[in-house]
């Protein structure tokens, strides 16, 4: 199937452009072709959102958020079909791609109360019959460069709060992953969202990536991805003196106390480790574990991994799906090799799989290492893969500054029973995120989502703080005294 761009509310072919093979991850098939915008094709997508920006804008908020709503139940209507897509084109097993559907519905419906409140300030004035209040205005047109790992999750956490907001979008998808962008096209279409509001460009993150950051018809940019490609994003951005909200990588711990529920934690570490081949960037890759029950967790936790069922993500029984592409496949394969000559010990896992089905796919197996120091490669780099590492610690403290070492800040979570340490952890975890008694990975839409140090740029998804990023703030003051009023020096 040849995809083509969505522009202006029509599908959108160029005959000059070239097209890239889309492959499912589990069998390597090609399933779908994905142009690759040239910048006229852009230019025609910034220009129609403009435009239609400009009668967005004016549509009362509470009508922009009925699209929401009616793009919100479509996808629930569609979830089963969508979460199919999601599977085929990225290789999650299907349970977590329909929890991904499901983060979308979430955010529509979250979302679409916005419409009813965007909230601005009134405050009382120095002066006499003079009001003084703060209004929330779009910031016009809004750039979204969005990963393959969570396709459609992601993209409309951003793109959400954008249209409620009345700007309009322009959004690239992920090459690898264009099939569910194409099919949210056709969500936009069928609830009749007004023409040009959003657009979506497939294309290389050089090219237009590049021009969307720097064209000055571009007032926002939204950006979750690498820590290289963020970088690069940032400095161009900075440059031009743009609104850039950053979400980048992740070097998330679980650290297991000495009074924790051991089974508890396994099943935490597991799920967030393993769940979407730790291709999250809210993924467990570090577990920070008292040495008093160090071996016991070492133990349980070899035992559960080796029971995850791998394959397929389309087949139910599947727990973990294959990686992205090959270059994933070996990238993860080369940090499993560097751990090992950095002394590390492997436990489980630690190899490609082959043989049956899984020569066709990009499988890793589910991989423990222990004795991980903790200033290692393997604990310090985000590796995006199922590996994770074990580093022993002898107090709370120790573990806080272990969790607290990395160049990242997206996620962190403790299991404890101790109401003190609980406290104590949420204050000192050095994180966006902090779980109690459950593992790194699910944050909810309603609360921000984002993290400290090299995970961003303090910028927040999720939430309502993620208006921030989509609006301007104009402070107005309304004078009735019907004389010259001189802040400042009158009152
Ligand atoms: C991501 O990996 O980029 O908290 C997003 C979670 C999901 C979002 C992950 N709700 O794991």
């Amino acid at each position: 199937m040849k995809l083509a761009h969505y522009i202006d509310g029509a599908f959108y072919i160029n005959e000059e452009e070239k097209y890239l093979d889309v492959l499912n991850p589990a069998t390597s098939d090609t399933i779908a072709e994905v142009p690759m915008a040239t910048l006229h094709t852009l230019d025609f997508a910034i220009r129609t959102a403009e435009q239609a920006q400009k009668v967005w804008g004016q549509v009362p908020a509470p009508k922009r958020a009925d699209y929401l709503l009616d793009i919100g139940y479509k996808l629930k209507e569609k979830k089963e079909q969508l979460a199919r897509i999601l599977t085929e084109e990225m290789g999650k097993v299907i349970e977590e791609a329909r929890g991904e559907i499901q983060e979308g519905i979430d955010m529509a419906f979250y979302m679409a109360g916005e419409g009813r409140r965007l909230l601005g300030e009134t405050t009382p004035s120095e002066l006499t019959d003079k009001f003084a209040m703060s209004v929330r205005t779009p910031v016009g047109v809004v750039g979204l460069i969005t990963p393959w790992n969570f396709p459609i999750g992601v993209p409309l956490l951003k793109a959400f709060p954008a249209i409620v907001s009345g700007n309009a979008v322009i959004w690239k998808p992920a090459s690898e992953t264009p099939m569910i962008a194409y099919e949210m096209a056709k969500i936009f279409d069928e609830v009749g969202l007004p023409k040009g509001v959003v657009n979506i460009v497939f294309g290389s993150g050089g090219d237009i990536g590049t021009e969307l950051v720097q064209n000055p018809h571009i007032n926002v940019i939204s950006f979750t991805g690498s820590t290289s490609t963020g970088r690069k994003v940032a400095e161009l951005g900075g440059y031009h003196l743009k609104k850039v909200s950053l979400e980048l990588g992740g070097k998330n711990a679980v650290i297991v106390m000495d009074d924790a529920d051991l089974d508890l934690a396994v099943e935490g570490i597991v799920w967030s480790a393993f769940g979407t081949a730790g291709q999250r960037c809210t993924a467990c890759s570090r577990v920070i574990v008292h040495e008093a029950v160090a071996e016991q967790l070492e133990q349980k936790l070899i035992t559960e991994i080796e029971k995850l069922t791998i394959g397929n993500g389309l087949d139910e029984a599947n727990k973990v799906g294959p990686v992205i592409n090959m270059e994933a496949l070996y990238k993860i394969h080369s940090y499993v090799e560097l751990a090992q000559l950095d002394g590390a010990k492997l436990l489980t896992g630690g190899h490609i799989l082959e043989g049956d089905d899984f020569d066709l796919g990009c499988y890793y197996a589910p991989t423990l290492f222990n004795q991980v120091r903790p200033d290692s490669r393997l604990a310090q780099e985000e590796i995006f893969g199922p590996v994770i590492g074990l580093i022993q610690v002898a107090n709370l403290e120790e573990a806080v500054a272990v969790n607290n070492s990395v160049t990242y800040g997206l996620s962190s979570s403790i299991y404890t029973q101790d109401v003190n340490t609980v406290f104590r952890a949420q204050r000192d975890l050095d994180t966006g995120i902090v779980y109690v008694n459950a593992g790194t990975t699910g944050a909810e839409v309603h609360l921000p989502f984002g993290g400290t140090k090299g995970t961003g740029n303090g910028h927040r998804d999720s939430g309502a703080s993620a208006l921030e990023l989509y609006t301007e703030l104009k402070s107005v003051y309304i004078d009735f005294s019907g004389r010259l009023q001189r802040a400042q020096i009158d009152c």
